[in-house]
């Protein structure tokens, strides 16, 4: 987002290159930038980051060059992420291909080809075939993206030198080698063209398309991010329950009063979802849900939920399954009050339309009560054998 802030208010247009390793992306800028800027190499993978540099203003907006790495790399899928990253974010891409487009380069067009980026299609190393070669490649790519109405150029960004060989007098002959200027014109004038007419709307245009999409992604991101926290500290304070009921019996019915660990959850779960509740606060919202709960609860709460915990114990430790399985209805008690308290939360503070009454009901019948207590009595009995050892 800063980088994009900067973007914006420095009026930069962003020119990136994409395509497969060595299809001339680097030397395509170093031919648009006239000098040796960026490192070429006949070999696989030079350019291993994205390379912004600045090139030149046009109507007050700089322009800026990004070499990206090769996106068919062996081992090179965090370069290839990298390049699309690029891709997404630049104002015009150039599209670099060395021959026909093959069906990966035609599936990543598909992918970066939008109504509010302007993608350039580039066939490089045109001097590599021949004029008619050059039309049918030409044909072929333009059957293939005939639906996505990209334009294209052709070009050499570093094409080969010539051989000369010169005849002489006595018949010998010698060959020298002549460097061959890059043809990039239509390129550049394309490039020229796309600015004249679109430049300021089209960084405007991707810069307000790339900020909704992150910051959808982040409020997203934000939410796992906050049901992952919210689970941690109702486990924490489940096991801390259970484990404490089981090593200091209480009766079944008196479970949902030994409260002040699910004060102290709820304390922080509000903390969680930005709003801190106080300890009295934290104490009415917990003894409201555990009304709720004692109504939702209290048919099965009784000796029917405790034996059928019992069962879910393998056998031996005689002495420890009663305690055990008492702390694992303390756990589930916590962790029905977490669950509820987290729902009250997320919904900005609220019971909402149910009410609190119907909204235990939901998250009471939601949750699978049979694995929440097998987990629970695993757990206690694990740490209670550790106790004793
Ligand atoms: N014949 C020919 N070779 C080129 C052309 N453009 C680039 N090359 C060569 O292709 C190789 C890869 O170029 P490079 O710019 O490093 O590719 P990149 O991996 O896409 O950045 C180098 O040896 C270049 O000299 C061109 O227009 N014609
Ligand atoms: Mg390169």
């Amino acid at each position: 987002m800063q980088s994009l802030i900067e973007k914006l208010e420095q009026q930069q247009i962003h020119i990136v290159v994409f395509g497969k390793v060595s299809t001339g992306k680097s030397s395509l800028l170093n031919a648009l930038l006239g000098q040796h800027h960026f490192d070429t190499s006949p070999l696989h993978g030079e350019t291993k980051h994205n390379q912004p540099l600045d090139w030149q203003t046009h109507q007050h907006q700089s322009i800026v060059l990004i070499d990206t790495p090769g996106t068919d790399e062996f081992d090179g899928e965090a370069r290839e992420a990298m390049a699309k990253q690029a891709a997404k974010q630049a104002d015009i891409v150039l599209f670099l291909l060395d021959g026909d487009i093959s069906d990966s380069e035609l599936g990543q067009l598909n992918h970066i080809a939008s109504p509010e980026k302007a993608v350039l299609l580039v066939l490089n190393k045109a001097d590599l075939y021949s004029s008619d070669e050059v039309q049918r490649i030409e044909a072929s790519i333009k059957e293939k993206t005939q639906h996505l109405n990209v334009k294209w150029v052709v070009c050499a960004a570093d094409p080969k030198p010539q051989t000369v060989i010169t005849q002489h007098a006595d018949g010998s002959e010698t060959q020298t080698q002549r460097h061959t200027a890059p043809d990039i014109q239509s390129l550049k004038n394309h490039i020229w063209h796309v600015l004249e007419k679109d430049g300021k709307t089209l960084s405007a245009l991707n810069a307000s398309l790339f900020a909704s999409q992150v910051s959808s992604q982040v409020a997203a991101n934000i939410v796992q991010l906050r049901q992952d926290a919210a689970n941690k500290i109702i486990r924490t304070h489940c096991i801390a329950k259970g484990v404490g009921v089981a090593c200091n019996p209480v009766p079944v019915a008196d479970l949902l009063l030994a409260a002040g660990i699910d004060v102290n959850m709820i304390r922080q779960l509000s903390g969680l979802y930005g709003l801190q509740l106080s300890k009295t606060d934290a104490s009415k919202l917990t003894v409201t849900i555990m009304a709720q709960l004692a109504v939702l609860m209290g048919a099965v709460w009784g000796v029917n939920l405790l034996s059928s915990t019992l069962k879910t114990l393998s056998a031996g430790l005689s002495t420890t399954l009663t305690a055990t399985a008492q702390g694992a209805l303390g756990y589930y008690a916590t962790y029905l009050v977490g669950s509820i308290a987290e729902q009250y939360f997320a919904q900005g503070n609220q019971w909402g339309d149910e009410g609190p009454k119907a909204l235990a009901k939901r998250i009471v019948k939601n949750l699978d009560r049979q694995s929440i207590l097998q987990e629970a009595s695993e757990q206690i009995l694990d740490l209670l054998k550790q106790k004793k050892s």
